[in-house]
């Protein structure tokens, strides 16, 4: 690892050497703030131009745009809801057999086609140790289609098929269930960390088989905050620990950037100040905010052990 003169370990790329091409052109088709557009402008930026993506109906698809026009300039394949993993193998088997092993292949696909809808050819993949990165960009419900509740959404949150009681049960962990397939490299990511963000695709685009990677998207429609606010929540998100950055190597686990820190400080922001800049949550009861603070708590605790 380079050192900077005042301390500051770097991986493989830092801030000062992000590649400066843009792969994602002005004038795309997503909100004003959206997570997901300053999240994907780092991806390509860290895989650069042999990438091929794989994208399902979602936000993303919206992104690209229609055809004949797009706004972004690698490659892309529109795929099914459920199938986005298995079209990208169809896509990794087809290079292979081109012997063009040189180019990433990239399936970036939301939470409902990631947690719900598409787990079973993301999982077929996973066990089959496709050689592809998988990246879930989790904003936390079905965007695309007006805001209705996914697994992994949050409890507390109000979506369109969770309108009165908010929805009940807990986010499901998607992280977990992917390190069960025993995947070479796993990490998350958020957009209000791009230094983070980018370090982690590079390492991803040079690891050989699945390496599953986890986006936090504060999305200011979906989640109803201001605009302006996306990298404010974002970075609220991992102060609070409700999202953690960190990376799963040979099954060793160990905090990254701002919640390394946090870990080393033994210090994190109450849920509370995450959960109150989001009118999703104006109809979260108190008992929701204490079991969401104690399932964040119970799974730094998880994380605090297996870092140690
Ligand atoms: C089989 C099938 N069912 C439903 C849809 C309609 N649909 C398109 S996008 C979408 C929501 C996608 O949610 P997510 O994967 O979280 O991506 P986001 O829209 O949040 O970016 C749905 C339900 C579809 N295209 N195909
Ligand atoms: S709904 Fe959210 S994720 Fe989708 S384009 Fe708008 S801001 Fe981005
Ligand atoms: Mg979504």
């Amino acid at each position: 690892m380079a050192q900077l003169p005042y301390g500051v370990a770097l991986m493989q790329e830092n801030i000062f050497k992000i590649n400066d091409k843009e792969y994602i052109l002005p004038g795309s088709r997503a909100c004003q703030g959206c997570g997901l557009s300053l999240a994907y402008r780092y991806i390509l930026k860290a895989l650069r131009e042999n990438t091929i993506v794989a994208i399902p109906p979602s936000c993303l698809c919206v992104l690209h745009g229609l055809y004949p026009t797009t706004s972004v300039t690698v490659p892309a394949i529109n795929a099914t809801f459920a199938g986005n993993a298995a079209s990208a193998s169809g896509i990794v088997a087809a290079l292979n057999a081109l012997n063009k092993t040189e180019i990433t292949v990239l399936a970036l696909t939301g939470d409902g086609g990631t947690y719900d809808m598409g787990i079973q050819s993301l999982s077929g993949a996973a066990e089959r140790n496709t050689n592809f990165i998988f990246a879930c960009y989790d904003n936390e419900a079905y965007m695309n289609t007006g805001t209705q509740r996914s697994g992994a959404t949050p409890m507390g949150a109000l979506t369109t098929t969770t309108p009165i009681l908010t929805k009940r049960e807990k986010k499901k962990d998607m992280l977990k269930i992917m390190e069960a397939h025993d995947l070479p490299y796993l990490a998350t990511v958020s957009p209000a960390y791009p230094a983070d963000l980018y370090d982690k695709f590079v390492k991803a685009k040079r690891i050989k088989g699945t390496r599953y990677i986890h986006i936090d998207i504060p999305c200011p429609p979906g989640w109803a905050y201001p605009a302006k606010d996306t990298v404010r929540v974002g970075k609220l998100a991992v102060e609070t620990g409700i999202f953690v950055l960190c990376e799963i190597e040979d099954g060793k686990f160990r905090f990254t950037g701002r919640s390394e820190t946090l870990a080393k400080k033994g210090k994190r922001l109450p849920v509370v100040q995450y959960v109150e800049r989001q009118g999703r949550f104006r109809k979260m009861s108190i008992e929701q905010l204490n079991q969401l603070q104690s399932w964040v708590d119970s799974r730094w605790n998880e994380y605090m052990k297996r870092a140690e």
